[in-house]
């Protein structure tokens, strides 16, 4: 297959400046006609080329005007008309099969009803379309279905509706914003619809209706809630309102991704929307939260300026996720959001960049686009726009982000002229730091420190090297903001002389391999906190003693760089551990300092949650060379063990004390305290007391909501045996109508490190309720398995690798997209253990010779290998 290059972009040849569109839908014959305005881009003589695949041409006129066979060629990748006049009408009409479709892409149906998906190349499986990005038009469009499909949804204003003979009815549809073919939205179905509206910061009423299954309008009022909250913040943190006078979002069961940000129509998986304190846990509120933020937020950082290219696509996703960052801050707290986040980068991102499918911010080659929707472009995008906050500060960022909407609104544009508007805002130069978009690759900053007692100057000596990435041997030095402060061994702030000026905190940047500062005024022996609240997307590694880091972790104010001590602490035991020589002492030592940590009254119960929880499995196998997942998990479960038993009634007493006692309430404090006491209860059952199985049981049968429930049934997974082949069967019965739980059901059991889980999570696949073509349940079984058990994943017989291998395969026959995203974790076989990282090769090996692989799979297994 052919690379695409970004070098080899060219402008489109043809424009469209008008579309009408008029579906006949039918399940397995829906009928697709297209009326195009079509002109010539400037000056050249080249065919019209439209892309269109798996469609059944019934004809193409030009100008009323039907072309024969010689005045166009259709093919299995589009349309070609050989000599187009300059400006033109072309008339399409095409038949499609939705219910057929199960690649979840164009024109497919979900529990009975109509619905699209269209970014990034899905628009070319409806009808013949320039499916590209910066070709802008205006939409109409024509909804015709039997009356049974109550519902007839598309992007933009009602403008028409009305009864049709034989039972049938219509809608139209108009759009009065130009956009791209990815954004084009169409559903049709009985559905529910949960109302309401906002007023808008210049007085408009926006109406705002949530469309969900039939009996399921109570479980969207928080998703509602966050909608109406994300809309607020987007006026005032950015200054920007909604545009259209109508608002919607439609939740679909078989859905690729989370959600789509359709013009004026999001499409959510209903994962991400429906919530209640019944059925979803505290995590499903906050991703609920953040998600509708985010889709919504991509009216204008996605919908109103797009992208030129699909190179383009950190221009969207890294600033949207940055703005939904942003917003979840404000919501949840700043210190445990920032965490939260980082965790998130660190564990899919920084894999990612130390693997062989390491890609710039903006890559520069593809052969399948879907393959790019990464952490990289998404998480490291957007700790790309936070550095960018930091160096120019907040007022100048703000004026970059004002010039930027009203430079670019309805334009199609590149990450070039995104950064010039900061440029010009702030009279700052910024090319330097476009590198950050251009080279893959986690930087490594040293920092080594020397104290001159008499002179009290501090020196700080960095140094920055970034390794090579695939395609990217050299690297250069990036401008890195490096945020830090003092505190003296008391742990009290110390404040210090930078240039000159007295400071509390700094920020300095780093833009050379290495460099050297000095402050002065530095009275007492200091402990440095560099890197504060992640300042940057690197791993930093310092000359502090443990001695430092539990100062840090007792005091210091930045709570980022107090949890992030303690994480260091316990990876360092750990690996001890692994290593075959446990610190005892300091094991104890790490023990009290977490028993301090949580006695103290005055700090976040959900900031105390994340102190209590170790390092997980995949982030310490990144740091262990070469990793060996068995030992990562016995010895992280030892320590596990230590902490439960030197921390036993203080966990006790938290669990006990933490109980919800009025009514449930998603927010961030009702959240924050489930959280700790079910970290409490989680870390109690490493403790092989024998009355622990009775203490797991009573909280899972006390739970009054699914966050304690799960957390219930995940601490009876701890104890296994027939306490938790028993809460697994009472669970299931409970539930087994609600899709969304059972999805969790198969969830837990695949994250069951217990050596026998592996034929349990083989043999799932065989229930009757697991379902391959159903993304969330595929997810919840092999995905969890495959990320979230590394000890059963890794075990040693292959039987994990070979188990994922065949589901890739059998997966990649009908959904390419989802196949492809399964490859990852096979992805960093070169990193583990030799033994096990030739029989991870093996399964890589076996996928790309097998025949008839799809575009997305080979390309992901043959960079794995190369
Ligand atoms: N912009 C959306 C991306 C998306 C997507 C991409 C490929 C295949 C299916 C997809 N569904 C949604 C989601 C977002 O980032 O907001
Ligand atoms: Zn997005």
């Amino acid at each position: 297959p052919q690379a695409i290059r970004l070098s080899d972009y060219r402008p489109p040849a043809f424009l469209i400046d008008e579309v009408a569109l008029t579906f006949d839908l039918h399940p397995t014959a829906t009928r697709v006609t297209a009326r195009l305005q079509v002109r010539r881009n400037r000056e050249h003589s080249e065919p019209l080329r439209f892309n269109g695949e798996r469609l059944k041409p019934i004809s193409v006129a030009i100008d009323g005007r039907v072309l024969s066979d010689g005045e166009r060629t259709i093919d299995d990748e589009g349309l070609t008309i050989p000599s187009a006049p300059d400006a033109f009408v072309l008339e399409t009409e095409v038949e499609i099969d939705p219910e057929n479709n199960k690649a979840l892409e164009g024109l497919y149906m979900s529990g009975g009803r109509f619905c699209t998906q269209c970014e990034a190349e899905g628009f070319r499986k409806i009808t013949f379309w320039p499916d590209r990005p910066d070709v802008l038009s205006r939409f109409t469009v024509r909804v015709e279905a039997d009356r049974s499909f109550r519902h007839l949804l598309s992007n933009g204003n009602l403008i028409e509706q009305g009864e049709l003979e034989g039972g049938r009815h219509y809608a139209v549809w108009n759009d009065p914003f130009l956009k791209p073919s990815y954004l084009f939205a169409l559903v049709a179905g009985e559905l529910d619809v949960l109302e309401d509206s906002l007023v808008t910061m210049t007085g408009r009423t926006v109406e705002l209706k949530i469309f969900v299954d039939p009996g399921m309008a109570p479980r969207a009022a928080y998703a509602m809630d966050a909608l109406k909250r994300s809309m607020r913040w987007d006026e005032e943190a950015f200054g920007r309102e909604y545009d259209l006078d109508l608002f919607m979002i439609v939740a679909v069961r078989d859905f690729n991704f989370g959600a789509m940000e359709n013009k004026g129509l999001n499409i959510f998986n209903s994962s991400l929307l429906l919530a209640d304190p019944a059925t979803a846990t505290d995590a499903d509120f906050e991703r609920i939260e953040s998600v509708v933020a985010h889709e919504y937020f991509h009216n204008w950082t996605g919908d109103r300026i797009t992208c030129r290219d699909w190179f383009q696509l950190c221009l969207k996703e890294g600033l949207t996720v940055f703005r939904d960052q942003s917003f979840s801050a404000d919501m949840r707290g700043h210190a445990v959001q920032r965490i939260k986040d980082v965790k998130a980068l660190r564990a899919r991102q920084f894999a990612e960049d130390q693997g062989p499918l390491a890609h710039p911010v903006r890559p520069s080659s593809y052969l399948k686009i879907d393959n790019f929707y990464t952490a990289t472009i998404y998480e490291k995008g957007a700790e790309i726009i936070r550095m960018l906050k930091i160096l120019l500060g907040a007022e100048a960022f703000r004026a970059g982000m004002d010039l930027y909407f009203e430079r670019w609104d309805g334009h199609a544009t590149t990450v070039e002229a995104f950064i010039k508007c900061f440029e010009e805002a702030s009279g700052s130069d910024l090319s330097h730091f476009f590198a950050w978009y251009e080279q893959a690759g986690t930087p490594r900053v040293s920092l080594e420190s020397q104290y001159d007692e008499a002179a009290k100057t501090l020196t700080l000596n960095f140094a920055q090297e970034t390794p090579p990435t695939p395609g990217q041997p050299v690297k250069q030095a990036l401008p890195i903001p490096i945020a830090f402060g003092l505190l003296d061994g008391e742990g009290r702030p110390l404040r210090f002389e930078h240039d000159g000026e007295p400071q509390d905190e700094t920020v300095i940047v780093l833009d050379q391999p290495q460099a050297s500062i000095t402050l002065t005024g530095v009275d007492r022996f200091p402990v440095i906190s560099a890197l504060r609240g992640f300042s940057a997307p690197v791993v930093l590694t310092t000359d502090l003693e443990p001695k430092d880091k539990y100062v840090l972790l007792a005091a210091d104010p930045d709570l980022f760089n107090r949890w992030e001590a303690g994480q260091e602490l316990a990876r360092d035991l750990i690996l001890r551990r692994a290593a075959g020589s446990p610190d005892e002492v300091n094991e104890e030592r790490y023990a009290d300092a977490l028993g301090r940590a949580l006695s103290d009254q005055s700090a976040d119960p959900a900031f105390k949650a994340l102190m209590l929880a170790l390092p997980s499995e995949p982030d310490l196998a990144l740091v262990m060379s070469p990793a060996d997942p068995q030992a990562i998990h016995e010895a992280r479960d030892a320590l596990r063990t230590r902490l439960s038993v030197h921390l036993e009634s203080q966990l006790r007493e938290l669990h006990n004390g933490l109980q919800d006692l009025g009514e449930f309430s998603p927010d961030a404090e009702g959240a924050g305290r489930r959280a700790l006491r079910n970290a409490a209860l989680d870390l109690l059952l490493a403790n092989p007391r024998s009355d622990n199985a009775a203490y797991a049981h009573g909280h899972f049968e006390a739970a009054g909501n699914m966050t304690d429930a799960m957390a219930g049934l995940s601490a009876l997974m701890q104890v296994g045996g027939e306490a938790f082949g028993q809460a697994l069967a009472d669970f299931y019965e409970r539930w087994t109508s609600e899709p969304l739980v059972i999805d969790k059901w198969f969830a837990v059991q695949a994250r069951d490190p217990s050596e026998t889980a592996i034929g349990r999570v083989m043999g799932l696949t065989a229930h009757p309720a697991f379902d391959t073509k159903n993304p969330n349940r595929l997810r919840a079984l092999v995905s969890t398995f495959a990320n979230f058990n590394p000890a059963r994943f890794h075990d040693p017989s292959g039987a994990g690798y070979r188990f994922l291998a065949d589901q890739i395969l059998a997966v990649d026959r009908f959904n390419p997209m989802i196949a492809a995203r399964l490859v990852d974790p096979l992805g960093g076989w070169r990193r583990y253990k030799p033994e096990l990282g030739a029989l991870m090769r093996a399964e890589l090996e076996r996928i790309a010779a097998t025949a008839g692989l799809s575009k997305n799979v080979y390309e992901l297994a043959t960079r794995a290998l190369a």
